[in-house]
């Protein structure tokens, strides 16, 4: 299966796609399998897999399981070049063109790309775009990298078209795992009023109703990770699913797409 198209087919049928975020240090064994499970029966549309810091998770086997649990794909987020794996389906091939450190422009990537090349993974070319989001996160403290202020959409804008002549296929605004405060909606709208690759957003999301947001701001993609590593929270994955869903949820059907003034 070719996972960008599986990605661009959810989005068109269903409005919007949404993609949970699985860190392996913080969870695995049997909690793992039941969470998938709940996953799946809750609508979601995918796993990313992957994280900033690798302390004694083991990606290689959180991806295993995600293949036996369930058919939706499991794609890689890598945080660095040990987390290139052959069982994943497709790999977000990252560039974090809002910073200026090349080993994450570029050097890590070169590092990566004979083990993806054996592995014949599917990369799936994606435009990193960190935003600040109140305070410093993982993903900003270990890239090394400044994230672009929240009140200059102008800047993310610039940022995604290069990254989009580029040839990138997706975007990603990042707010960074944990953020205090999500990607404004208003950067979220003018980003995907100017491009014409999906735009992903994460970082920070902690309701279904800011999830909705985003949607409406034009996010193709919502990805949430933290939220859901409470297993008191999981009864509400699929409210946020429903909400991402604009197109097929019953109660959702009134959404509508952001408009685009130029
Ligand atoms: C992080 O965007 C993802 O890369 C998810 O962020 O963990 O804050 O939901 P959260």
């Amino acid at each position: 299966m070719n996972i960008y198209n599986y990605l661009l087919g959810k989005i068109s049928e269903k409005g919007a796609a949404y993609l949970i975020l699985i860190d392996p240090d913080k969870i695995s064994g049997e909690k793992l399998s039941g969470f998938i499970k709940k996953c799946e029966s809750s609508g979601v549309d995918g796993f990313l897999v992957g994280g900033s810091l690798m302390m004694n998770g083991n990606l290689g086997n959180t991806i295993s399981v995600i293949k036996e649990q369930t058919s939706l794909p499991a794609v890689i987020f890598p945080g660095g070049i040990s987390q290139v794996s052959p069982n994943a389906d497709a790999i977000l091939f990252l560039s974090l063109v809002s910073g200026r450190n090349p080993e994450h422009l570029i050097g890590k990537q070169i590092m990566a790309a004979p083990m993806i090349k054996a592995y014949n993974l599917e990369t799936i070319p994606t435009g990193y775009i960190l935003v600040e989001s109140g305070s410093v996160t993982t993903a900003e403290y270990i890239s090394g990298s400044r994230p672009i202020p929240r009140n200059k959409p102008e800047i993310a804008v610039a940022t995604a078209l290069a990254a989009q002549y580029l040839g990138m296929k997706m975007i990603y605004l990042e707010g960074g795992s944990g953020a205090q405060i999500p990607v404004p909606d208003e950067m979220i709208k003018l980003v995907s009023c100017n491009v014409d690759v999906p735009v992903i957003a994460g970082g920070g999301i902690r309701s279904a109703r800011e999830a909705r947001q985003k949607v409406e701001s034009g996010a193709s993609i919502i990805v949430t990770g933290n939220y859901f590593e409470d297993e008191d929270n999981w009864h509400s994955i699929k409210e946020f699913a429903d909400a991402v869903h604009v197109k097929t949820a019953e109660h959702h059907r009134t959404a509508e797409a952001p408009v685009c003034n130029n």
